[in-house]
């Protein structure tokens, strides 16, 4: 049976990953942080009691700022494939938390690769380093591939930089089986509910169900390709597969503005938007209101304007990416398009905006998080 250590379990992908794994049927450890709070949310659905005969799930407390907690984790999984899927992930937050993040992002993947040589896993254990298309930046060339030159234009896209090269670097030094997969915006119904596709899904459906009034965002002309996270964590697995290590790009090939991503939200709500003048001024209006899923809507209701809170100090502004050498190469095919994914978002968040105003309806106030 082989084993695999995955390193953000609580987030997005990592819960996409490991239902993978335990379908494939691995032993999957995760590293989670200590929390005040339950943080388990998104892998609540697969926990294993550990005291269950032939249990293959298993949590562990760490944190990638603890390298003697790294490293004693290591030593205990031993495990066949590491996936470090663990960051501080937000952009606009690595403004505000630049050493923070640079610390879990960059020393975070080092201390790993580290721990591993040091532990004399690196014939053993294969590395998979969650790499991403911030590394391009401003970008010197479209779409953007894996030989596409860098020019990071964050302090998160910054640290990733040096987690891409450390991790290149420890593979050409050390023989390391060590891979980046140099993902593009991968979303989901369990996408955090700060990045803009779910701000936008979340936002909308507590509107059409009367509990916002209005969604406030950044800069909507930003242009990206968004996928499916169930479909890129697929690749990161078959990735470390492969005969020898190499990095992918790992994109739709398919791009689309943020505003465009509003449309389609509306539009799931049956409300048809019109935007109205432009820069930090522009407003979406409800132009027509086409089914009964947003009953508290009405004609001609603001339910967009710009918030310069929400610009950050530096803009990647377009992203596009060539998967073809993850196609030709691994015969990896993203499966969801943005537009389906976006509804399977709206969905899911129209049911939670649905059960909070049932809630308040009897009585019981739901915080409903306007921070974005
Ligand atoms: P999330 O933000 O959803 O998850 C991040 C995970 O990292 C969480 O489990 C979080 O724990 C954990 N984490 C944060 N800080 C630490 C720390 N100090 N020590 C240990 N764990 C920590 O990210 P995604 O799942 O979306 O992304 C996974 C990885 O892929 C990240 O590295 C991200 O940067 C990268 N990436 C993501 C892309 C995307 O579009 N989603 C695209 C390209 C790359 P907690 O739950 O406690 O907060
Ligand atoms: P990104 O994702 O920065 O690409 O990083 P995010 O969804 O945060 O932003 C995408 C684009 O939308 C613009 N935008 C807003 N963004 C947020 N969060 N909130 C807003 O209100 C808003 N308005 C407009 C942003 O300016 C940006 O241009 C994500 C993360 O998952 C990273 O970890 C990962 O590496 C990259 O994707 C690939």
């Amino acid at each position: 049976m082989k084993r695999a250590l995955i390193t953000g379990i609580t987030g997005q992908d990592g819960s996409y990953l490991a239902e993978l794994l335990l379908a494939k049927g691995y032993e999957v450890h995760g590293i989670k942080r200590r929390s005040s709070l339950f943080n388990t949310g998104r892998i609540d659905h697969i926990f294993e009691d550990v005291h269950k005969p032939g249990a293959r799930f298993k949590l562990h407390y760490g944190d990638l700022t603890d390298s003697s907690n790294l490293t004693r984790i290591l030593r205990e999984v031993e495990p066949d494939e590491v996936y470090n899927l663990g960051a501080q992930s937000h952009v606009a937050v690595s403004f505000e938390a630049p050493e923070y993040t640079a610390d879990v992002d960059a020393m975070g993947t080092l201390r790993l690769l580290e721990a591993i040589r040091f532990l004399g896993l690196e014939k053993k254990t294969r590395f998979y380093q969650a790499s991403t298309s911030e590394l391009y930046g401003l970008v010197q060339e479209t779409p953007q591939r894996e030989t596409t030159p860098f020019h990071p234009r964050s302090p998160y896209a910054v640290a990733k930089m040096y987690a891409y090269w450390i991790t290149v670097n420890y593979r050409e030094a050390y023989g390391l089986y060590a891979c980046n997969g140099i993902l593009f915006n991968h979303e989901s119904p369990r996408r955090g509910e700060t990045f803009v596709t779910r701000k936008i899904t979340r936002g909308m459906a507590n509107i059409a169900q009367g509990l916002e009034d209005c969604l406030y965002m950044g800069n909507i002309d930003a242009l990206r390709d968004w996928g499916h996270a169930k479909d890129y964590v697929r690749m990161q697995w078959m990735m470390l597969q492969q005969e020898a290590p190499d990095d992918f790009v790992i994109a739709t090939g398919v791009q689309h503005s943020v505003r465009d991503f509003i449309r389609w939200t509306a539009a799931e709500l049956g409300l048809q938007l019109r935007f109205e003048r432009s820069g930090v001024d522009e407003v979406a209006v409800v132009e027509a209101v086409t089914s009964d899923i947003a009953p508290e809507v009405k004609l001609d209701q603001v339910v967009m304007r710009i918030d310069p809170r929400y610009f950050r100090p530096a803009e990647v502004e377009t992203l596009l990416g060539d998967p073809t050498k993850a196609r030709e190469t691994l015969g990896w095919v993203p499966e969801v398009t943005a537009q389906e994914m976006c509804a399977e978002m709206v969905a899911a968040d129209l049911k939670t905006a649905r059960r909070h105003r049932l809630l308040r309806e009897h009585g019981l106030e739901l915080p409903v998080a306007l921070e974005g």
